[in-house]
């Protein structure tokens, strides 16, 4: 008996053997497919997985593991996506078939180190169209410039902007691949861009027509970007610098406000805040600007530690390290813009970090991945001022009480948790406006069709939903048949009035940014045209210079 229970032991142990060296056995590709994968990785898989494949928002895919997964068992998830949150590339047509199997050979094979760039290197990019001294010194137009909205063409390098006013398109501008984010200068009279290629661009708004005064590439992979806002005893800062947070390179680059010329790089790799461990690839997720001290707070993911940059004097850098969690991605200031409250999306929590005394306040379990965007603040009658949140991977609006002095039995506990109609998260951003009842919620990414075409309004004193738009069928009801997509990313007008909202379509047809009335919930304009090619992100001067929301 025993020596039959070693036989099979034995044998047992050979069948293994034989599996793990075939399954270990790597793919060849030529130096063409390995160049062509690489780009498809680097556009649709890094944001998640990171460049070196450690893992982040998604999970690991180094060798060793996806090896023993088999390129069969690789196919099948980028084609048919998870309820996790990985996309359906197949299924939606974005990957093709042989996209989809090479990049299954690529991720058996380790991946290629990426190139890191210095500030000789991002000089080479770096081009003023207009410089300072030869902008105008005041605005060049009639228009109402604090209510415009920029709206992000993502997949045809541009992004547009309106006049929230008359609803007119006021210019394009080319800014390159993909843009992620628009933000708005201290002053509120320069939009600044950041693109996923690690360009940004500085757009006048002050010029007769609007238009890019300077640009500059500054990493190879980015997603934030942020200026210097701070304006009182220290000093006045106003439009004096810019921030932008690298995915690849992990660090971020301080440029001037004014020529985007890039001053300091300062390296994000770190070690782990809480076994630490050594992380080449930390990455800075969201930056948001001190309106009250000279300083940026920059979240720094892998590691899971916020950094409170003291941009005072950048010679003599001050950075102050907050412990918080892994791995952080977006966030947002509470109303009174002393507390930032930001994601550590893996972990299901909310952090929250005092800039006054620079320290970490709290966590909060929230739900399943949370994703805030920027959040949306309100004064609740009982709660007092609180925070929201939406979720990757649960159908709640999390709301958060944020006055720890005339509130403090609510501060940093979970008050409120508004359940959205329909199975599963899909949740990408809220908004509010201090002017509206209202906030207003998106579910781009809910694996059920219906459900990404639709926008959910939630009472802020009930704290129900009152309404569920479906934005593609009122569309058609008017008479645009033609126009569909996700549904993505509520902005407010300067006077809390209007939402208006993207139709996320395919590149090759033209769709529409949706103008709501905020009180009757009902479509009041619809801006289309030729021009209209995947709308992504809309957002006001006014409220994003303010960070009302
Ligand atoms: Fe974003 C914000 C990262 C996918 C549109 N996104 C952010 C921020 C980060 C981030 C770190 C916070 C910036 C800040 O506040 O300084 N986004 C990532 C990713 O890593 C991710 C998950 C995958 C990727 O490969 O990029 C990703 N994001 C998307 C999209 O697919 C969206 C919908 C469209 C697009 O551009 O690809 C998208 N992200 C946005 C928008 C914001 C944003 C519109 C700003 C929200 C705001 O109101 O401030």
């Amino acid at each position: 008996m025993g020596r039959l229970k070693g036989l099979l032991a034995l044998i047992t142990g050979f069948l293994w053997f034989s599996f793990l060296s075939f399954a270990q056995q790597p793919p060849k590709l030529s130096s063409q497919e390995m160049k062509r994968a690489t780009k498809i990785f680097f556009d649709r898989c890094a944001g998640c997985h990171g460049m070196l494949r450690k893992g982040a928002t998604g999970p690991p895919l180094t060798p060793k593991i996806m090896r023993q997964r088999g390129t069969k068992y690789i196919e099948t998830v980028i084609t048919n996506g998870t309820p996790g949150g990985m996309p359906d590339w197949g299924r939606q047509g974005i990957l093709s078939k042989d996209e989809i199997k090479l990049l299954a050979k690529f991720l058996m094979l380790k991946p290629p180190e990426p190139p890191i760039m210095s500030l000789a290197e991002m000089k080479k990019w770096w081009k003023v169209y207009i410089p300072p001294q030869a902008r105008p010194k005041k605005p060049q137009h009639r228009l109402n410039w604090k209510n415009f909205m920029g709206v992000i063409l993502r997949d045809v390098g541009k992004v547009a902007i309106i006049d929230g006013d008359t609803k007119k398109l006021v210019t394009i501008i080319n800014t390159g691949f993909a843009v992620h984010i628009f933000r708005a200068s201290g002053s509120g009279r320069y939009f600044l861009t950041i693109g996923r290629d690690g360009k940004a661009t500085l757009i006048d708004l002050w010029l007769k027509k609007p238009d890019k005064v300077a640009e500059v590439k500054v990493c190879y992979d980015a997603r934030s970007i942020d200026t210097s806002k701070y304006k009182g005893e220290k000093g006045d800062f106003m439009d004096r610098l810019v921030i932008v947070g690298c995915y690849w390179p992990p660090s971020f680059v301080i440029l001037d406000g004014k020529s985007l010329e890039p001053l300091k790089i300062v390296s994000t790799s770190d070690y782990t805040w809480d076994t630490n461990e050594f992380v080449r690839e930390s990455r800075v997720a969201s930056i948001v600007a001190s309106h009250y001290d000279p300083e940026w707070v920059v979240t720094n993911k892998e590691v899971g530690k916020v950094l409170l940059v003291n941009y005072e004097d950048i010679s003599n850098l001050r950075i102050h390290h907050i412990d918080a969690e892994r791995f952080l991605h977006d966030g947002g200031w509470d109303m009174s813009k002393r507390y930032f409250l930001v994601a550590a999306n893996m972990r299901n929590k909310i952090i929250v970090v005092d800039t006054k005394e620079k320290r970490f306040v709290a966590e909060i379990e929230t739900g399943v991945k949370p994703h805030p965007g920027r959040g949306a603040n309100f004064t609740h009658p009982r709660y007092g001022p609180v925070w929201c949140t939406g979720h990757l991977g649960s159908n709640n609006i999390a709301c958060i009480g944020t006055d720890p002095k005339y509130h403090s039995r609510y501060a940093w506990k979970m008050v409120a948790n508004v359940e959205l109609p329909g199975a599963g998260g899909g949740n990408l951003f809220i908004k509010t406006h201090p002017k509206s009842p209202h906030i207003w919620a998106d579910r781009p990414l809910s694996s059920d069709p219906k459900l990404q075409k639709q926008l959910y309004v939630i009472d802020k004193s009930s704290l129900k939903v009152i309404k569920t738009i479906n934005v593609v069928d009122e569309l058609k009801k008017k008479g645009y048949r033609n126009i569909d997509g996700r549904v993505v990313h509520p902005e407010f007008d300067k006077y809390g009035k209007e939402v208006w909202v993207s139709v996320w379509g395919r590149k090759d047809k033209p769709s529409a940014i949706v103008v709501f009335d905020d009180r009757t919930m009902k479509i009041k304009k619809v801006i289309t045209g030729d021009w209209v090619r995947t709308p992504t992100g809309i957002f006001n001067v006014y409220t994003t210079t303010k960070d009302i929301y």
